[in-house]
């Protein structure tokens, strides 16, 4: 994403945020909301187009558009910094707690005048709230939890964050003179959820011209260290990179090493010791004359230590050394095997692009197969209507004709009310080519609740895959409470799949759930869940879960043939 689009959509964003705590027209903040998202989606780089262009990104209207050029020529939006000035910087940092809205951050500072999130904690702890409108013991739980999210989530950045910075930083190295390699390790090369700081690697015999290259990269604000071998700088989002430079020969066993997991490196170290050989961040040495061994792959340092070339998502010492030690490691899902996408959004509910546009942007992915998923009536915002959704229907094999190589399935995100229930009656849902269903609201519902509200949807013939099962927001909001084992149980025997959503922030279901869950013979669909054509890119953080998750092309039901696909899609009766 460029990151003209990236700050512009955060300011956006802000303003929305800053109008609601001011107690501003709903449908205004939405309106920002819905902008903010399509900016952050939207392909070309915003800070290239003049008034016209900017009008034509969807979900963008004058006004809008006048903001952004107000950001293109003055880096920022003049409402957004006047809001920010009316607005006392502790109730906006009290609005980041991820479970106290706007309207009830402005009621503790007007009437307790707490203006920092420790003094919101000791106050709960201390009881003052109790008796202020709004604030009952439940609320008063939420926002302690709420508090405690942030502060695990800490410094670290969801994956898209890291991603972006990670590929321009290697690009623009990858271009000095005599940069033989360069590439991103660490946990962001093993896709972990969340990333603490960057790593990056070259190979050169001349490590100069790449630190200076990297120091002087526009968006670098601070140098922390910098040596002959190794460079720390922070960025203007506050993320740390480390870039260490090594000699092309050495290029593999680094690479390993500063891939890590930590977990995994203190394995395979102990391999290596058995071998009378010794792995470190300098390289493979023999152990007796502590002669480098020349090793420019991975390929080569696994060779070594008697291993085939473990996968990076897999290294994190959870069994996948005793795999390659038998033979058993997984072929992991990739996009490539991917036929299809069984979750996105248009226009019609929260999305910002038309149906038109979502669909060339999924043929443009070579998707041989692409449901579009609207979100139906009872989530109330989205004011869905059988109606509208007919129409839709019309359109979408309208649409068909002019796609010969792309098959269009006509679908659903239905709501899991909390009984379990869906949106509509049997006779409406079997008229969809597919159906996801979601949870999308009481998500502090028991275990025993939430367990059989997902089990009562896995029932249900006309629900084929579960969205987002966990509903978790990655630093936001904690996943349901549920006995996961008796969910996959459902979900195997139901034949229905369980989704994993790639959105950054959701990653849902996560990868030690999708082991669990694999292990019950459960299937699943990566899906994009797209509400822009950005969000289309998405789906490289959606495999790298799955692949985490151990999963095989065989385990995902989206890159199966489409005829195998529907008969998946018939559930057995029961
Ligand atoms: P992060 O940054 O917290 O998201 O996680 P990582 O895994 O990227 O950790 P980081 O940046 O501290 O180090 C990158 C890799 O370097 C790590 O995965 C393994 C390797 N490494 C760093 N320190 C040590 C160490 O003390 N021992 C071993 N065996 N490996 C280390
Ligand atoms: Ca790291
Ligand atoms: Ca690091
Ligand atoms: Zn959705």
């Amino acid at each position: 994403m460029a990151r003209a689009n990236e700050e512009a959509a955060a300011l956006v964003q802000e303003l929305a945020d800053l109008l609601s705590i001011t107690g501003g027209d709903a449908f205004k903040v939405r309106a920002y909301e819905k902008a903010a998202r399509a900016i952050a989606g939207y392909p070309d780089d915003i800070s290239k187009m003049d008034l016209a262009g900017l009008r034509r990104i969807p979900s963008v209207g004058e006004a809008i558009a006048k903001k952004l050029v107000d950001y293109n020529t003055t880096g920022t939006i003049r409402q957004v910094e006047e809001l920010r000035a009316q607005i006392p910087a502790g109730v906006r940092t009290l609005t980041t707690i991820p479970t106290l809205g706007p309207k009830k951050a402005l009621a503790v500072y007007e009437e307790l005048g707490i203006s920092s999130v420790p003094e919101l904690a000791d106050a709960i702890r201390e009881g003052r709230l109790r008796g202020l409108k709004g604030f009952g013991a439940k609320t008063e739980q939420n926002i302690l939890h709420g508090i405690e999210l942030m502060q695990q989530s800490g410094e670290r950045v969801l994956l898209d964050v890291a991603a972006g910075l990670a590929d321009e930083i290697v690009e623009a190295l990858s271009a000095v003179t005599g940069c033989h390699r360069c590439t991103y390790a660490g946990s962001l090369r093993r896709m972990r959820e969340t990333i603490g700081d960057i790593d990056v690697l070259a190979a050169s015999s001349d490590p100069r011209p790449i630190m200076e290259a990297f120091t002087a990269l526009p968006y670098v604000t601070e140098v922390i260290a910098s040596g002959g071998k190794k460079t720390s700088v922070r960025t203007s989002r506050g993320l740390q990179v480390d870039l260490r430079v090594v000699p092309p020969e050495s290029w593999g066993a680094a690479l390993q090493y500063f891939t890590g997991s930590q977990a995994h490196n203190i394995r395979t170290r102990e391999i290596a010791v058995r071998a009378g050989l010794k792995l470190s961040e300098y390289g493979l040495f023999d152990a007796e004359s502590n002669e480098l061994i020349v090793s420019e792959t991975e390929e080569e340092v696994y060779a070594r230590l008697g291993l085939p070339w473990i996968p990076p998502v897999l290294r994190e010492d959870t069994g996948e050394i005793q795999a390659a030690l038998d033979g058993t490691l997984p072929r992991l899902v990739t996009v490539e095997d991917l036929r299809g996408d069984l979750h996105s959004h248009t226009d019609l509910t929260d999305g910002t692009a038309s149906l038109e546009e979502m669909v060339e942007a999924a043929e443009r992915r070579g998707l041989e197969y692409y449901a579009i998923t609207d979100h139906a009536p009872n989530l109330f915002m989205q004011r869905m209507t059988d109606e509208k959704m007919l129409a839709q229907r019309e359109r979408v094999r309208a649409l068909q004709e002019r796609h010969p190589g792309l098959t269009l399935l006509h679908g659903t995100e239905l709501n899991i009310d909390p009984d379990g229930g869906v949106d509509w009656d049997a006779e409406f849902l079997s008229g969809f080519d597919i159906c996801v269903a979601s949870i999308h609201s009481h998500f502090t519902q028991g275990q025993n609740e939430i367990t059989r509200r997902l089990v009562r949807a896995c029932e249900n013939p006309h629900v084929h895959v579960i969205g987002h099962p966990t509903a978790r927001s990655i630093g936001r909001r904690r996943p349901v409470d549920a006995d996961w084992d008796e969910v996959f149980k459902a979900a195997a025997r139901t034949g229905t799949a369980l989704e994993v959503d790639s959105f950054p922030d959701r990653l849902d279901l996560p990868a030690d759930l999708i082991r669990r869950a694999l292990r019950h013979g459960v299937k699943f669909a990566v899906d994009t869940d797209a509400h822009s054509v950005g969000h289309h890119r998405n789906i490289r953080y959606g495999i790298g879960t799955a692949q985490r998750g151990w999963l095989t092309p065989d385990d995902v039901i989206n890159t199966w043939p489409l005829d195998r696909l529907r008969a998946f899609l018939t559930k057995p009766a029961r």
